[in-house]
This record gives structure tokens, C-alpha cells and sequence, in this order.
């Protein structure tokens, strides 16, 4: 059934609850001069490139591959719009690595036509701390698809993971494939509800009028909680210490130091927003609420073309209740143009989903580990990652 997943060193659905297998580990690291030293092959009409993404030409055809080719929702009326400054943002996080950054080119007019990417970081599984890839933005365009371009560009990550002495990896999908650590799902909070009914993304109520639903999604023109603010570069090692503290909880969570704290979280416009709380008596930092900024595209609509969506990304509260701060959190999303605000059921987020009006969407995202086995698989509230 999964020709290619079934030869990886992957949970598989045979042991899927053998408790006599251990945690951590599939296959051991082999040494580094026996990893394969070549490329693998591609079909001869193609070859490998680096993609430089700090170089503007490069940067603009791995947007317009992914512009034109990347992931739709179930019934093709969207498809996800990534913004260059987004993708520079993403693939250079510190200690990146441009060999992970992997293009494939038609030899006969050097265009791209596919891709997929490695960036480095720690993950913590239970008490373990792994280095590990996260690999994101595989793509194959459209015209190249069911070929089995994507095991070969899975395999070339993953021998230019192996040359950096790093053995396992973290990623999502849409699909199911062998096997996931948990299965999540994105839930939508309404911001321009009458433009979002227009585009097809949702759809009126029963016994809902536009104007009873504009209403029902109407939220404060200004944010509740005192001492909210954006993010600054001083924040860092108070953010590092919240966010660590916070992570701790979870069964798998990155392991984040101030460095990774300054580029993930300090905010980066339309990319990445942070905002917290600091307390006006004590000027301590007591919470944290933070989105990235991923539009789509509408496809085929007379009337509009982009749907701003804002994705939920880490949030933390250790003093305002947490259905407060991300109520604070809509409030700026509203205020900043955003259509929708979106969440997934992970960490502590079904605490305020219901109550701030989310609405559950369909399509699921699956979480992924490879070369890592969990004895069971996990629960969304246990999960403390969101990856882009
Ligand atoms: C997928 N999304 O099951 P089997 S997410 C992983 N992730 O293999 P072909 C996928 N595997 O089942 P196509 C996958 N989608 O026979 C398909 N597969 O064993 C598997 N879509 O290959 C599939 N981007 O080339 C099957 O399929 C085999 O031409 C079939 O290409 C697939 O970035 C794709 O959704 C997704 O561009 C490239 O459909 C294409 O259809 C496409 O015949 C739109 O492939 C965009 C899209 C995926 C977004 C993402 C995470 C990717 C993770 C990849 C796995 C990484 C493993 C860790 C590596 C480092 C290890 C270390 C150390
Ligand atoms: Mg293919």
C-alpha cells in the first residue's frame, strides 16, 4: 500500500501498539563516511540545485512554484500563498543549513519544479532531547505529479540531513501515511465573516442572517487586558524563560534557546507577531500570545483573490486566563486586517476554542516523527509544536 513509507525507518502499522518495542530510536546513526556521498538519481530530463533563498531571483521561483503548485484544501478553492519574506523567515532560523534547501530543475529550460526543505532544531520527546530536522514545503509540480518524484526528494533530504550527523526528523501533512504521533485539527475564528461567506471558506448558518452573523463575530475595538504590547528584542530572555517553562509540559515540544526565541517569536512584519503581557505594578512578564501570517489564495473568485489568514502559534499564560489573552489576541488580528484566525487543537488551545467561536474546519493535519518510535500514539493537548 505505501510502497516507498514501508522501506522507511518509520512507525508502522504493523507494531502499532506492541508495547514490547522500545521508545526512541528506529535505526541507529551509521558512520558518517558510509553515508551515500552522491546525490541520488533523477530522471534524466532533471537535476539538483541549492536553492540560495537569500538571493531575490531564487527566493521569487521557489514563491511562484509554491504559489502555483503548493497545498489546496480539500475542494481546490484555496490553495496556501507563502510569502517570500515568510520562506526567508522559515529556512533561516540559526544554524540553518542552505544544503537542505532542495530544488529540482528541468534540464531543458532550467525551470523549477520542485521542491523540499530541512531546517535544523531541537525537539524534546518526553525526558530526550533529539536533534532533528523539520522538513517542510515539499512540492512537485503540478504537471509532475504521481511520477515518484517525492521519494527521491525525501531520500536527498534525508542523506543531506545524515552528512550534518542528524538522524531524525519532525513533520506534517494532510495525508496519512505511516505513522502518525498525533492527528490534529484546524479550528477557524471568523474576523470577516461576510467576506469569508462571499469566498466560499464559510457558509451561513441555519436561521442566520448576515447581519445576525456579522454581530455574532464582532469583537472590542481595543484589547481588555492591561499591560498587553508587542514583542521587542528586550524581551527575549524573559519570552525564552515563559516558553520554556510552558513547553515543559508537553510529551513532544521543541527545546528553544534565546537564539531561537529572537528569530521565531520577536516579531517580523507580516510574518510573525508577538505580543505579552507585562504587568503595570511589577513590570514583569506574565503571558505570551503569538501568529504567523499565511495567506491564501482564493482561486476562481470575481471578487476577491486573497484570504488574510492569521495562525495561532505559541501562547502562553501564567497571569491572564488564557480565553482572555487570546480574546486580546483576536481583538489585534481584527485591528491588523486579518480575514480568520486559525488554531489547531494542540497544547492547551480547546480551553477557549468553543468559547471564542471558533468553528471546527474539515481536513486534518497529521504530526510525524522519523526514525523515532513512540510507544502510542499522543493526544493534541499533549503535542507542544507547531511547525509551519
Ligand atoms: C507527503 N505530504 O504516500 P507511498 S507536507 C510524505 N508527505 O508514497 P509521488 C508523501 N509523503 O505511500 P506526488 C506526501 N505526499 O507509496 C505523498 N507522499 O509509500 C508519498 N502536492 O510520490 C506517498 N505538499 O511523487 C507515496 O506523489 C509517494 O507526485 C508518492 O508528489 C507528492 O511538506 C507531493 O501537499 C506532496 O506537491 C509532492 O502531491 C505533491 O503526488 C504535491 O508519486 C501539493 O509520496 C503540495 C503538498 C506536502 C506538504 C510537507 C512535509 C513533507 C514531509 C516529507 C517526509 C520527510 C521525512 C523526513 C526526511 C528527513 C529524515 C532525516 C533524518
Ligand atoms: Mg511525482
Amino acid at each position: 500500500k505505501h510502497k516507498f513509507w514501508e522501506t522507511q525507518p518509520v512507525g508502522q502499522y504493523k507494531d502499532l501498539g506492541d508495547s514490547s518495542l522500545p521508545e526512541g530510536p528506529i535505526e541507529l546513526p551509521t558512520p558518517l563516511q558510509e553515508v551515500k556521498q552522491e546525490p541520488y538519481n533523477l530522471p534524466s530530463q532533471y537535476v539538483w540545485t541549492t536553492c540560495d533563498m537569500t538571493s531575490e531571483e531564487t527566493c521569487n521561483e521557489v514563491y511562484n512554484l509554491l504559489k502555483n503548485n503548493y497545498v489546496e484544501d480539500d475542494e481546490n478553492m484555496f490553495r496556501f500563498n507563502y510569502s517570500k519574506e515568510f520562506l526567508r523567515w522559515a529556512l533561516h532560523p540559526p544554524g540553518y543549513f542552505q544544503s537542505w534547501h532542495i530544488g529540482v530543475r528541468a534540464k531543458a529550460n532550467k525551470k523549477l519544479v520542485a521542491f523540499i526543505t530541512g531546517i535544523p532544531a531541537r525537539l524534546r520527546v518526553r525526558n530526550e532531547v533529539v536533534k532533528m530536522a523539520e522538513v517542510n514545503f515539499l512540492c512537485v509540480h503540478k504537471k509532475l505529479r504521481s511520477k515518484r518524484l517525492a521519494p527521491v526528494l525525501i531520500k536527498e533530504v534525508t542523506r543531506r540531513v545524515h552528512l550534518e550527523n542528524i538522524w531524525q526528523a519532525a513533520y506534517t501533512a494532510g495525508v496519512i501515511i505511516p505513522t502518525p504521533i498525533t492527528t490534529c485539527q484546524y479550528w477557524h475564528r471568523s474576523l470577516n465573516p461576510k467576506k469569508l461567506i462571499d469566498v466560499g471558506f464559510s457558509r451561513l448558518g441555519a436561521r442566520m442572517t448576515m447581519s445576525r452573523t456579522i454581530k455574532l463575530y464582532k469583537l472590542p475595538d481595543s484589547t481588555s487586558t492591561p499591560g498587553f504590547r508587542k514583542m521587542e528584542l528586550r524581551d527575549v530572555p524573559a519570552v525564552t524563560r515563559l516558553l520554556r517553562e510552558y513547553l515543559s509540559q508537553f510529551a513532544v515540544a521543541p527545546d528553544l534557546d534565546e537564539d531561537d526565541v529572537e528569530h521565531w517569536m520577536l516579531p517580523t512584519k507580516n510574518v510573525v507577531d508577538t505580543f505579552l503581557v507585562e504587568s503595570p505594578d511589577t513590570h514583569e512578564i506574565t503571558d505570551i500570545c503569538s501568529f504567523y501570517t499565511l495567506p491564501s489564495t482564493i482561486l476562481g473568485n470575481q471578487n476577491y483573490s486573497i484570504l488574510k489568514a492569521a495562525y495561532s502559534y505559541y501562547n502562553v499564560s501564567t497571569k491572564t486566563p488564557l480565553l482572555q489573552l487570546m480574546n486580546d489576541a483576536l481583538i489585534v488580528a481584527k485591528q491588523m486586517d486579518y480575514d480568520v484566525f486559525n488554531a489547531l487543537d494542540v497544547m492547551q488551545n480547546e480551553s477557549f476554542l468553543k468559547e471564542l467561536k471558533f468553528g471546527p474546519g474539515d481536513g486534518q493535519l497529521h504530526y510525524y516523527l522519523y526514525n523515532y518510535r513512540l510507544r502510542e500514539a499522543l493526544r493534541p493537548s499533549e503535542l507542544g509544536l507547531v511547525l509551519l
